[in-house]
C-alpha cells in the first residue's frame, strides 16, 4: 500500500493514519478509540477459554453454521413440482469463480438418480467402426484432462424478458455454475470407436427416466467436449450426474447430459425426442430461431444486490460480480453507477479464461446517494454485452431463453437494492 509520499505503508499504518484523520475519513475500519471499548478486543472470549473440536469431528466438512443461508433456492411458482424443476446458485454470497458443488444449481427433468459406479455403462453406437461399451473403470484408464468451465441453463435470466421480476442475483442469474472438471475428452472415446465418414452428429442421452436426449454437431463433439467424472477435485455429486456427465464448454446447459449412458453417432440430428425443439427463441418478427447453442457474453453484479444490501453506510465499497462468454474469454468488464450513462473499467481478479467465469471488482468510495449499478462484459471476439433495449429490438418480447442483457440494480441511500429496468 502506498501513501501520498510514495512510501509503502502497512495495513496498520493505514488504519492509524485513518484514525488520525478523525471522523469523516475514508477508512474501512473503526478507530482505535472505538476498539478500546470493544469487549471482543479487551475480553477473553468463550472460544479461547476451552478447546476446539478434534480433527475427526467431521470427516467430510460442511460450512460452519453461520453460513447456512448460503444455499441453493428454488422459486416455487416457476415449476409445477420439484422433480422436473430448477433451483439457483447463491451467486450473491459467493466470491472467486469456482462454484462449490454443494450449492451449485440443479436442473432435472425427472429427478436426480442414484447410479453406482459398478452399475455404470457408457455405450457408443451408430455410425462407428466398432460399437463399444465402457465401464467406469475403463474410462479411468484413458488419458485425462482437467479444465474449468461454466454451465449456464438457457433459461437463466429468462423471467426478466418482460420486465424486472426477481429480487436477487441468485434468482435472476443463478442458473449457472463454474467447476473444474476432470475426465476424458470425447474425441478420445470417439476415436476409440472410429467415426464413419457419414457421422456428422452425436446423439447423447442420460440414464435417468427423461434421458435428456440431445444432438450435438460432430465438430463440437470433437473440439472440446469432455466426459467428466470429477468436479472441483472430487467425485461429481449425484445431482450433477454421478458418476459421469458430459461437458459441452460454452454451450447451453441442456446439452451437458448427466448420468451419461449412450453416445450415438448419426448422420442427422435426432429430432423425435422430447424437448429437442423446445429450446428455441421467439424473435421480434414472431419467427423462431433454433439451435442457438452458444451462450453469449454476459455479466452481473453479485454484490451489492437485493440479497446483499450495503450495511456499512458511505465510504469504501467493494462492487463485485461475474462475467462469462461461451465464445471465448472475458477481456474486459465495465461498471456504471448511473444506469449506463457513464462507464468505468472494472478490475478482473485474474485474466479471463475461455468459457469460464471471470470475477471482477470495482473499488468505489460511495457517497451514500442512490446508484443505478450495471456491469457490461466484453469478450475476446470483440462482442459487447447488450442493453435490455438493444436485445429486445432483435428478439422482441416473447423470448424465454438466452437473455444476456445488462442487469440494473437500484441501490438506495439506505443501502438496500432493488431489481429495476432503465430505459
Ligand atoms: N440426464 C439429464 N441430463 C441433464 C438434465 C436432465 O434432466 N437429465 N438437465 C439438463 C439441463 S436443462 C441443465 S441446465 C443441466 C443442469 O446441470 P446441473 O443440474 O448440474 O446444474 O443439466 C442438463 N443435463
Ligand atoms: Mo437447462
Amino acid at each position: 500500500m502506498q501513501d501520498e509520499s510514495g512510501k509503502t505503508t502497512t495495513r496498520r499504518g493505514f488504519l492509524q493514519a485513518g484514525a488520525a484523520m478523525g471522523a469523516g475519513a475514508m477508512l474501512a475500519g473503526t478507530t482505535a478509540a472505538a476498539q478500546s471499548a470493544d469487549p471482543l478486543i479487551t475480553e477473553i472470549q468463550p472460544w479461547a477459554q476451552g478447546l476446539g473440536d478434534g480433527v475427526d469431528a467431521s470427516p467430510y466438512g460442511l460450512p460452519i453454521r453461520f453460513e447456512t443461508d448460503v444455499v441453493r433456492r428454488n422459486v416455487s411458482w416457476l415449476t409445477a413440482d420439484v422433480i422436473s424443476s430448477i433451483n439457483f446458485t447463491p451467486i450473491h454470497a459467493l466470491d472467486g469463480t469456482i462454484t462449490p458443488q454443494g450449492c451449485a444449481f440443479e436442473r432435472h427433468h425427472s429427478g436426480a438418480i442414484e447410479l453406482a459406479k459398478e452399475d455404470y455403462r457408457l455405450m457408443i453406437n451408430g455410425l462407428v467402426d466398432t460399437p463399444l461399451v465402457f465401464t467406469y473403470e475403463d474410462l479411468e484408464r484413458f488419458p485425462r484432462t482437467t479444465r474449468t468451465f461454466f454451465l449456464e441453463c438457457a433459461a437463466n435470466t429468462g423471467m426478466e424478458w418482460a420486465g424486472a421480476q426477481l429480487n436477487g442475483s441468485q434468482f435472476t442469474h443463478g442458473m449457472i455454475h463454474n467447476m473444474e472438471y476432470t475426465g476424458v475428452t470425447l474425441r478420445t472415446l470417439l476415436d476409440e470407436a472410429g467415426i464413419k465418414p457419414e457421422g456428422k452428429w452425436l446423439f447423447v442421452e442420460g440414464a435417468d427416466a427423461s434421458s435428456n436426449g440431445r444432438s450435438i454437431p460432430m465438430e463440437k463433439a470433437l473440439d472440446d467436449c469432455m466426459i467428466a467424472f470429477k468436479a472441483n477435485g472430487e467425485a461429481l455429486r449425484k445431482e450433477h450426474g454421478y458418476p459421469v456427465r458430459l461437458v459441452v464448454p460454452g454451450w447451453e446447459g441442456n446439452l451437458w447430459v448427466k448420468w451419461l449412458r449412450r453416445l450415438e453417432v448419426t448422420d442427422a440430428p435426432v429430432e423425435s425426442r422430447e424437448e429437442t425443439s423446445k429450446y428455441t427463441d421467439t424473435m421480434a418478427d414472431g419467427t423462431s430461431r433454433k439451435w442457438t447453442w452458444v451462450m453469449d457474453a454476459k455479466s452481473v453484479i453479485t454484490a451489492p444486490s437485493p440479497q446483499m444490501p450495503i450495511k456499512h453506510g458511505a465510504g469504501p465499497l467493494v462492487i463485485t460480480g461475474l462475467a462469462w462468454s461461451g465464445r471465448g474469454a472475458i477481456s474486459r468488464v465495465d461498471v456504471s453507477l448511473d444506469g449506463g450513462i457513464t462507464w468505468k473499467e472494472a478490475r478482473l481478479a485474474a485474466p479471463g479464461q475461455d468459457m469460464a467465469l471471470t470475477r471482477f471488482y470495482f473499488d468505489h468510495v460511495w457517497d451514500g446517494s442512490e446508484m443505478l449499478i450495471q456491469s457490461r462484459a466484453m469478450d475476446s471476439t470483440g462482442y459487447v454485452q447488450p442493453t435490455k433495449a438493444q436485445l429486445r429490438e432483435v428478439r422482441g418480447m416473447n423470448s424465454v431463453y438466452h437473455n444476456n442483457c445488462i442487469q440494473t440494480w437500484w441501490v438506495k441511500p439506505n443501502g438496500e437494492a432493488e431489481n429495476v429496468e432503465v430505459s
